[in-house]
């Protein structure tokens, strides 16, 4: 058995987001965002289930920040909710809203856990998205503007920030796919919504370093190695297309100004972004970190019939070795983590790395004594710090794990039918119980490491 041991002073945490934990969508003032009206909106999610109450975290804070700390956890990555902050989006900072990021803040300080907050996890002010939304170019200063009001409120004790979660997940899904808010399906808008995006990202850094030059900004980016479906070129080439695509399409523009035209085989959609003279100027920053979200690899196939990048996801088809599937389908393969983050330590020289999100999701409840057994999910985990340990010690900065979810919550799409958490929640009566994956990882950030 050998033992896995982290560097010290690492950083122990969880991540959740504000649509998926914190209810209370009508209070205080809040405004509506896209994922309220797209919840409420009928045949939308399964079960036609909603965020409106999801686990009250808005009541009960104090309660999960205990939690969090009968987890050893130093480390804590929440999500602002932009309509909480900003009802219309837009205009003077609702005083209640920032009154409960506040607490929140305080309350972790005094538990000894570091608050990371993440900008933006999906819910935009629904005001916003009646103007145009992300497609609408105006929608990146708006965004610069609530940045600014979140760091001016928050920052003297919030010292790390993350921009955005995850950019091409919910650009895409919810632009292009539409199973997601604002559920748009159109291509043009699609592509354009991603330039704002870039273009938020970096008008965001640039207005909260102009209040603060020592905060440490990143963004959660979402990475997943991309392998052939088949044994092809064909299918080769496009699963080097889809990881420019998936990896780079964020990632190049952020670090090094570009746009990876690498993703296709034809003409990029360039002509349809809105692209204007010093954007790609404006948009290269320097983040201080890299937060990396990682789920899972992805096999990809040619496909003739898809427009712009003739690859899709699928397989794989030649009879590859392949890991078991977690509730949701999604593969259990612990090297695609380790390879997620060599990538990007050697192709933007060595960076500061935050993991801000990883997990599975396992639908294990509480059994006739009342514990929750999920021993797949503490495999899970085991697998993927191994891997992580052995990229540090491959020569990655990576300073920090979060794992996804602090407990079980609302799933997008999906409603409470996938469950991530270390912490179960029953929905009926907001009972939280740890689960046995939660007390084993309180153990590894109590010994900063475990035996593998
Ligand atoms: O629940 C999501 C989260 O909001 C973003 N990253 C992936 C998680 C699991 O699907």
């Amino acid at each position: 058995m050998a033992k896995i041991q982290f560097p010290d002073g690492f950083h122990w945490g969880t991540a959740t987001a504000s649509y998926q934990i914190e209810g209370a969508w009508q209070e205080d003032g809040k405004g509506e965002s896209i994922w309220d009206r797209f919840c409420h909106t009928s045949g939308k999610i399964k079960n036609g289930d909603t965020g409106d109450v999801a686990c009250d975290h808005y009541h009960r804070y104090p309660e999960d920040v205990a939690l969090m700390r009968e987890l050893n956890l130093s480390s804590y990555r929440f999500s602002l909710a932009w309509p909480r902050i900003q009802p219309q989006g837009r205009g003077s900072a609702n005083a209640k809203g920032i009154d409960f990021y506040s607490r929140l803040v305080d309350e972790l300080l005094d538990a000894g856990i570091r608050p990371m907050v993440t900008l933006y996890h999906w819910d935009l002010p629904q005001a916003l998205q009646d103007a145009g939304g992300w497609p609408n170019r105006d929608t990146a200063g708006r965004f610069a503007d609530f940045a600014e009001i979140a760091v001016r409120a928050l920052g003297d004790r919030v010292r790390q920030w993350l921009i955005f979660n995850e950019p091409k997940v919910f650009t895409v899904i919810g632009h292009r796919i539409g199973i997601h808010a604002p559920g748009m399906t159109e291509r043009d808008p699609y592509w354009r919504s991603t330039h704002t995006v870039n273009l938020a990202q970096g008008q965001a850094f640039r207005a909260m370093k102009s209040c603060d030059a020592e905060l440490e900004i990143g963004t959660a980016f979402n990475l997943s190695p991309c392998e052939a479906a088949a044994d092809t070129d064909a299918d080769r080439a496009a699963a080097q297309r889809w990881h420019h695509y998936v990896n780079g399409w964020f990632l190049e523009p952020t670090l090094r100004g570009r746009y990876p035209e690498e993703a296709f085989p034809d003409a990029p959609p360039f002509d349809v972004m809105g692209i204007e003279e010093g954007d790609l100027d404006a948009i290269r920053i320097p983040l201080d970190f890299i937060g990396i979200n990682h789920y899972t690899r992805t096999f990809v196939r040619h496909a003739p019939e898809m427009e712009d990048l003739r690859a899709l996801p699928g397989g794989p088809t030649a009879g590859q070795k392949v890991g078991p599937k977690t509730d949701f389908g999604w593969e259990v393969w612990p090297d695609s983590i380790y390879e997620s983050i060599m990538q990007v330590t050697r192709d933007y020289d060595a960076p500061l790395i935050e993991i801000t999100e990883n997990g599975c999701s396992y639908g294990d409840g509480p059994n006739d004594q009342g514990a929750v057994d999920d021993g797949r999910r503490e495999e899970f985990y085991k697998g993927a710090l191994t891997s992580v340990a052995r990229a540090i010690a491959d020569g990655a900065k990576v300073r920090g794990y979060h794992a996804w979810s602090l407990m079980d919550n609302f799933e997008w799409a999906e409603g409470y039918d996938q469950r991530f958490g270390l912490i179960h929640v029953d929905f009926a009566t907001q009972q939280r119980t740890l689960k046995r994956s939660g007390r084993w990882l309180a153990e590894v950030a109590a010994n900063n490491g475990f035996d593998g």
